[in-house]
């Protein structure tokens, strides 16, 4: 299963992915990951760093990194082949379960190719304020699953919960959203449960 993650720069997309490859590997998953940096191999190398060499539940070459040199948005949607062909390089590697891909922090407005992910994650950050979700937006309607992280820093930006949590339930009618902290964990078991359902259910679905 491919998946998508996204959201605004800093919002806690490769937080996210290390939360869940650690959670998704213990249950005995396979995970790949691509990382998209628009002019460095940060993402790549955090990965590295925390999952291949301190926790060692990634061989290194599980993951892969994309310099894409441009706007991260087109190489996600317009022109997905350098995603594509670090797709094929990891399934030549080995048989994965899950290969996340997280895109270069975007705008509200970025999605992901069908070709690309069969399954998306929009990340928003709750440090920005609580205008998002109300305002809108592709990636925040489109997206299968809308996170809304760092809730631990909502009362340093008097965010409110409530407003976000009307908000959202408005603008994604049916689609599920959660709230999380990856930092102090909260929200993280609903995240967990959400998640993988839907992987039971796509493995079905492709068996
Ligand atoms: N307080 C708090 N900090 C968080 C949380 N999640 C992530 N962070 C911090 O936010 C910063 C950005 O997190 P990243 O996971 O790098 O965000 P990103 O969306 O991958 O960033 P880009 O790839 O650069 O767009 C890091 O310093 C994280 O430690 C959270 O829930 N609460
Ligand atoms: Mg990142």
């Amino acid at each position: 299963m491919k998946i998508g993650v996204l959201g605004p720069v800093g919002s806690g997309k490769t937080s996210l992915i290390i939360n869940l490859t650690e959670y998704l590997v213990k249950r005995g998953l396979k995970v790949g990951i691509i990382t998209n940096d628009v002019v460095s191999h940060n993402d790549a190398i955090t990965i590295y760093n925390t999952l291949v060499d301190q926790k060692k539940i990634l061989n290194k070459e599980n993951v892969l990194g994309i310099v894409t040199g441009g706007c991260p948005h087109t190489a996600i949607r317009e022109d997905p082949s350098l995603n594509l062909r670090a797709l094929e390089i990891l399934n030549n590697r080995d048989k994965f379960d899950v290969i996340f891909i997280e895109s270069g922090g975007d705008n509200v407005m970025s999605s992901f190719s069908p070709l690309l992910a069969d399954y998306t994650i929009f990340v928003l950050d709750t440090s920005a304020g609580d205008k998002y979700p109300g305002k809108g937006g592709l990636g925040i309607f489109e997206s299968d699953l809308l996170v809304i992280n760092k809730i631990d820093l909502a009362p340093y930006v008097n965010a409110d919960l409530e407003k976000m949590r009307r908000d959202a339930t408005k603008v994604r009618k049916n689609k599920p959203f959660v709230f999380v902290s990856l930092k102090t964990g909260e929200g993280l078991k609903e995240l967990h449960s959400v998640l993988e359902g839907e992987i039971k259910s796509e493995s079905v679905a492709r068996d």
